[in-house]
């Protein structure tokens, strides 16, 4: 695509069954210095279920250069086929045939990291969505399954290790210190899951055995010097694996599953058949190293790949509308996997704060689509959290509609049904219709239609019944301004003043769910009680939609210290939060005048933290500044960091004492990795985290503070302690702070993902003066364009995560990001694209910081890639 023009449109109703099968692939791939050599043998037949009949085949192919071409050993010269770009057609092919192609790619050039390229020394491959088409010519679409034997050639000394998808069958010495292996794979697979990796890596063999008594072998590879970081990966694949066999009935296929660690990788992972591709972030995990958070990633991304194996591979998308066929329902899996290693409550309310802080503005910006939308530019650009995130939501639901054993029976069908096809979303909920006998015609609306729905709640309390009237609404998304009522169940219970559930009926049964199918409905509960009581409403987030109800102050402190239900207790401290901050950016209160309301509150969730540190450290973190600034309009961003900063530093310092008991109790001499010592240890950080902000503020201790933090910096038990001290110096400018991060960055030069975190605690400070840090950080030594997530740690996490900074009233912050992109743009533009969201919310700014953001990202449009067009193009 030439730059500045946007890619063409495809269209969901435009779909049409592949026209030819290729019912085998034979892949040869020799790796030389400067490029490599791809010879594909294709078995090809005419689809006797496509419904038209071409003469001609038409492949993919990007950035190819063709060497050679047959059709059953004829060889064919131009006009025997056309080539243009993007596509080799070959007219007058018979019925059935072998085509031979073989083509020419430069890997070490390869910046995009889409196909086959290179990562510090070794070859890998990343085909998802679209990627393998710059490996070889191919009918890249997901509907066509084929299966594939790779040979890969290579120097032994330099590549020992030569690993594609399926089993080991051939593999010996050749001339001049070359190799080769040969791979096959059982099973029909489209191209996305293709993969191939030559290196020198060093490998954690174990083994698993399946509930039907097979022994599969496991093996994870990483550069030699990380292989004491695979231990965490190996344990939550194995838990991983006996999980889907007990949940989910899923045994794994193959005599072997692997997984290789990459550090340069454009998203987290990839769940290639067999062999794994991962980010060096998602696998590699050690306690001196990785924070707790960081451990938490890895197991639930080592899962969600594993689970791929059924849920997208196994049965995988007819096309890439129905993404969300195997990302929703992966997601909505490695979630529940999660909640079963993990404290369900804790996990589910940060999955539900996750979606609300990050999809739900998603959902409402520029880039609203539905979770099947209806076309794309760029595939690349659609993976995106409405796709995963909402995705889940809606299996999440109809898990819920159906019940757990049903849900069971449901996915065993789906499963069955379509092993071995590409399906689409409408097939998932017939198998959940056709177990469960519910009608999900009206349910099916969530996969089509895009947007948040707002849904109202207004009750009335006469004569022992009291009555609840929803109202639900989805404002207009672009390109979709009419909306259809959704089906959308609202768990619910009534609590009375004493916080008590009250009974909703004749059973005793203290919670229900009511399904909202209508614009407006009202549902009615007698209860025993002469004074209205408090609702606890959408209890476990029970769809993902935006509850408003007017609640009083005193009903959020009920449902805080008594509600069962987690995710409400921590909605009523959210609440209790925006309340206050609204007062401080909207009224113009003072954030003093909020303490005398809000300490008591945090003060009675820290007198209970011993019962659960996690869930504790959850209900006392203030929402974060993005998130306060969505909730006001215009969005002034600098208004919202003042009054965060004021309302931390106030809660730092009225309620000094609790802090330091925290700290002081939380102290654990010896590392642990169990979740009782990771909850006390987040439960700490947040003590820290509020000390620190009133130190920072010139309030407090100080220097009891910034003894504590060198002492934890100087000798920590691990990396949660020490990144977490090294922040909160740092992020609120304390003595000490630029010295820590020389000794820092002098301890972990040679760790790229610990150096990942250093540039982000900088990128991430609060501030217009960051810009000016961060413009250094992109001159530091050890900042790489090349590498994606050297690139998020200061782009990414100062755009996405630092408003103050971004959006600097000079206009500094703008310039920055669009300078990167321009950058980026001409290395790798899937990253540029996805950092462009951080532009989403142009539309809701302040009239003079708007002018210059929309003007910054104007001047890129001429020159961009077709994926960065398509994102600026509806951002502005
Ligand atoms: N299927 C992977 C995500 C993924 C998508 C695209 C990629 O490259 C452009 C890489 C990975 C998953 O859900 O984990
Ligand atoms: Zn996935």
């Amino acid at each position: 695509m030439r730059d500045g023009n946007p890619a063409p449109v495809t269209r969901l109703t435009d779909y049409r069954p592949p026209a030819w099968l290729v019912d085998h692939t034979r892949l040869d791939v020799d790796l030389r210095d400067g490029h490599a050599t791809v010879t594909a043998e294709l078995t090809v037949r005419r689809n006797p279920a496509g419904d038209d009949r071409p003469g001609e085949l038409v492949l993919d192919g990007e950035h190819l250069e063709l060497l050679s071409l047959s059709v059953d050993d004829r060889p064919l010269g131009e006009p025997d086929y056309r080539l243009e770009e993007g596509r080799l057609t070959v007219p007058g092919v018979p019925e059935q045939f072998t085509l031979t192609s073989k083509v020419r790619i430069h890997p070490e050039s390869n910046t995009a990291l889409e196909g086959l390229y290179r990562s510090n020394g070794m070859y890998c491959t990343q085909c998802e969505a679209e990627g393998f088409r710059r490996i070889t010519f191919f009918p890249d679409r997901p509907d066509v399954l084929s299966r594939f034997t790779t040979t890969i050639h290579a120097d032994r000394a330099a590549y020992p290790l030569l690993l594609s998808n399926g089993n080991p069958v051939d593999s010996g010495d050749e001339e001049g210190g070359r190799h080769f292996a040969t791979w096959d794979d059982p099973f029909p697979k489209p191209c996305y899951l293709f993969a191939l990796v030559a290196g020198d890596l060093a490998c954690l063999e174990d083994s698993f055995r399946t509930a039907s008594g097979r022994d599969v072998a496991l093996r994870l590879y990483a550069e030699h010097r990380d292989l004491d970081k695979l231990g965490h990966a190996m344990d939550s694949l194995k838990r991983a694996m006996a999980w889907d066999e007990q949940v989910f009935g899923r045994e794994y296929d193959l005599d072997i599953f692997q997984v290789v660690a990459v550090s340069h990788f454009n998203m987290g992972a990839m769940e290639n058949k067999g062999l794994n591709i991962f980010n060096t972030s998602c696998v590699l995990a050690h306690p001196a190293t990785t924070t707790d958070a960081g451990f938490e990633r890895v197991e639930s991304v080592v899962a969600h790949e594993y689970f791929h194996n059924w849920s997208g591979n196994r049965v995988t998308c007819r096309d890439w509308f129905q993404l969300s066929l195997k990302e929703g329902f992966t997601v909505f899996r490695d979630q529940e996997f999660s909640s079963d290693m993990n404290s369900r409550a804790v996990t589910r309310v940060e999955n539900v704060d996750f979606l609300v802080n990050h999809q739900f503005p998603e959902d409402q910006g520029p880039m609203a689509h539905p979770v099947r939308p209806s076309e794309y530019q760029k595939i690349d650009n659609f993976y995106t959290l409405t796709v995963y995130e909402k995705g889940s939501e809606i299996v999440r639901m109809q898990h819920e509609l159906l019940g757990a054993e049903d849900f069971r029976r449901a996915s065993d069908l789906y499963f069955e049904r379509f092993d071995g096809q590409a399906v689409t979303c409408d097939d998932f909920v017939a198998c959940m219709e056709e177990v469960s006998g519910l009608d999900l015609s009206q349910f099916k609306r969530w996969y089509s239609q895009a947007g948040t729905p707002l849904v109202t709640a207004s009750d009335r309390f006469a004569d022992g019944e009291y009555q609840l009237t929803l109202r639900q609404e989805t404002p207009p998304t672009p390109g979709q301004s009419d909306k259809q009522p959704l089906m959308i169940p609202v768990k619910l219970a009534l609590l009375d003043d004493q916080g008590r559930a009250l009974p909703l009926d004749d059973s005793g049964a203290t919670e229900t769910v009511v399904i909202l199918r209508d614009s407006e409905q009202t549902f009615r509960f007698p209860v025993a009680t002469d004074r209205i009581p408090t609702p606890s409403l959408l209890r476990g987030f029970s769809a993902p939609v935006s509850l408003r109800y007017p609640f009083k102050e005193a009903q959020l402190i009920t449902l805080l210290a008594h509600d069962s239900d987690g995710f409400c207790r921590w909605d009523a401290a959210q609440r209790l939060y925006f309340a206050a901050l609204a007062r401080i950016i909207d009224d113009g209160e003072d954030a003093a005048a909020q303490l005398d309301r809000l300490t008591p509150v945090l003060e009675q969730v820290i007198q209970r933290a011993g019962e659960d540190p996690a869930e504790a450290a959850l209900l006392l973190t203030l929402p974060t500044e993005t998130a306060v600034g969505d909730r006001h309009t215009p969005l002034r961003p600098q208004a919202v960091h003042d009054a965060l900063s004021a309302l931390r530093a106030g809660l730092g310092e009225a309620l000094a004492a609790s802090w330091w008991r925290l700290v002081e109790e939380l102290a654990e001499p010896e590392y642990r990795a169990d979740g009782e010592a990771m909850g006390k240890r987040r439960l700490r950080q947040v003590a820290l985290g509020y000390l620190s902000a009133a130190a920072g503020a010139g309030r407090g201790d100080r220097d009891k503070l910034v003894a504590q933090l060198q002492g934890m910096l100087d000798a920590p038990t691990c990396m949660t302690e020490e990144l977490g001290a090294l922040r909160a110096l740092v992020h609120n400018q304390l003595p000490g702070a630029e010295p820590a991060l020389a000794a820092f960055a002098q301890r972990w030069r040679d760790e790229a993902l610990v150096m990942d975190q250093w540039f982000a605690v900088q990128a991430t400070v609060p501030g217009a003066d960051t810009v000016a840090r961060a413009e250094g950080l992109l001159a530091h030594d050890a900042f790489e364009w090349t590498l994606p997530n050297r690139v998020r740690a200061v782009v990414g996490t100062l755009v996405n995560g630092n408003p103050s900074a971004f959006h600097a009233p000079d206009g500094s912050g703008y310039a920055f990001f669009a300078r990167a992109l321009k950058k980026l743009d001409g290395i790798n533009p899937q990253i540029a694209a996805r950092l462009a969201n951080g532009a989403a919310r142009l539309q809701r700014l302040e009239p003079a910081l708007a002018e210059q953001l929309s003007a910054a990202l104007r001047e890129l449009r001429p020159a961009a890639s077709a994926n960065l067009a398509e994102v600026l193009d509806r951002i502005l």
